[in-house]
């Protein structure tokens, strides 16, 4: 450390120490910012404070996520995933919402159009994800975006729609989470489904009842789910009065099989509950 700080960032030093909530770190941080004279000498101990500011900036936040949980008010999660766009004015962010998710949103060469968060559902062969359009990032998002950063946390994935791998690094700077992500480039929009739906690691199951033919529409499971999962996602009953489920695996050696509640559900498996 240079030895030309004057006396009073020492008495903020012991101050910096002596104060135990983040606020008022906060505050003393800025104060010492404030009384270092600012010359090339000094420049390596401004950095530590703002370094500093800011992981503290992140810790209340974070702090604030957790106390609001799910009890946010805002946009409710549906469907078998919640993913958000996030990406620079103009990236083509309601343009993909328009194109894949039959919206009807302004997309023109005007920057910053979306002003609040745009909810849409896609369609994956038959599972319903909810695609979240957050209003554009730019340089200080991170700071005074509180309303959409709950929800860039608690989402399933981040799909950021880039031009080029300098903006992938932006966006990563700006949003300040180390969360999984996919990015795509506007013009690839076509694949976005293919991309989203291998991150999220789910299965698609079909279901039958017995005599009648399969389900059109899948159920989204976790990997590895078992028929006890699935059953209870459907109807308790399935559980409480099981008897065994029937397996339809059409590219397996044993295409149809008797298998138990612990049975490790597959990809495109058909189950068929057979109750007492
Ligand atoms: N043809 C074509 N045009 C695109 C594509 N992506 C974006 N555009 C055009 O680029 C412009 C900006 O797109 P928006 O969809 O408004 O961008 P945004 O990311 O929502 O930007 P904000 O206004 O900040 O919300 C529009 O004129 C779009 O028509 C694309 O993949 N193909
Ligand atoms: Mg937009």
């Amino acid at each position: 450390m240079p030895a030309n700080l004057p006396p009073e960032y020492y008495k903020l030093e012991d101050e910096y120490s002596a104060t135990k909530s983040r606020e008022g770190k906060i505050k003393i941080l800025e104060k010492m910012l404030s009384v270092i004279p600012s010359h090339k000498a000094s420049q390596k101990v401004r950095g530590e404070i703002r370094r500093k500011i800011s992981i503290l900036k992140k810790e209340i936040d974070k702090e604030a996520l957790k106390k609001r949980g799910s009890r946010r008010k805002g946009i409710k999660k549906e469907g078998a995933a919640q993913v958000c766009l996030l990406g620079k004015p103009n990236s083509g962010k309601s343009y993909i919402l328009n194109k894949l998710c039959n919206k009807n949103l302004k997309s023109t060469s005007i920057p910053f159009e979306t002003k609040t968060p745009e909810v849409a559902m896609l369609d994956i062969d038959g599972i319903q994800i909810q695609l979240i359009e957050i209003p554009s990032v730019y340089k200080g998002f991170y700071e005074k975006c509180g309303e959409f950063r709950s929800l860039i946390y608690t989402c399933d994935l981040i799909c950021f729609v880039i031009k080029n791998e300098d903006d992938l690094n932006f966006l990563k700077s700006e949003i300040g989470l180390d969360k999984q992500y996919i990015s795509i480039k506007s013009k690839d929009f076509e694949f976005m489904k293919q991309k989203i739906w291998d991150k999220l690691n789910l299965i698609k199951v079909y279901t039958k009842e017995p005599g009648k033919d399969v389900e059109k529409t899948p159920i989204a499971m976790k990997e590895n789910a078992t028929v006890k999962d699935i059953g209870e996602k459907i109807h308790k009953d399935f559980i409480d009065k099981f008897k065994f489920a029937k397996i339809y695996r059409k590219k397996a050696k044993v295409q149809e099989r008797r298998v138990g509640l612990k049975f490790n559900l597959k990809n495109n498996d058909v189950v068929e509950f057979h109750t007492k």
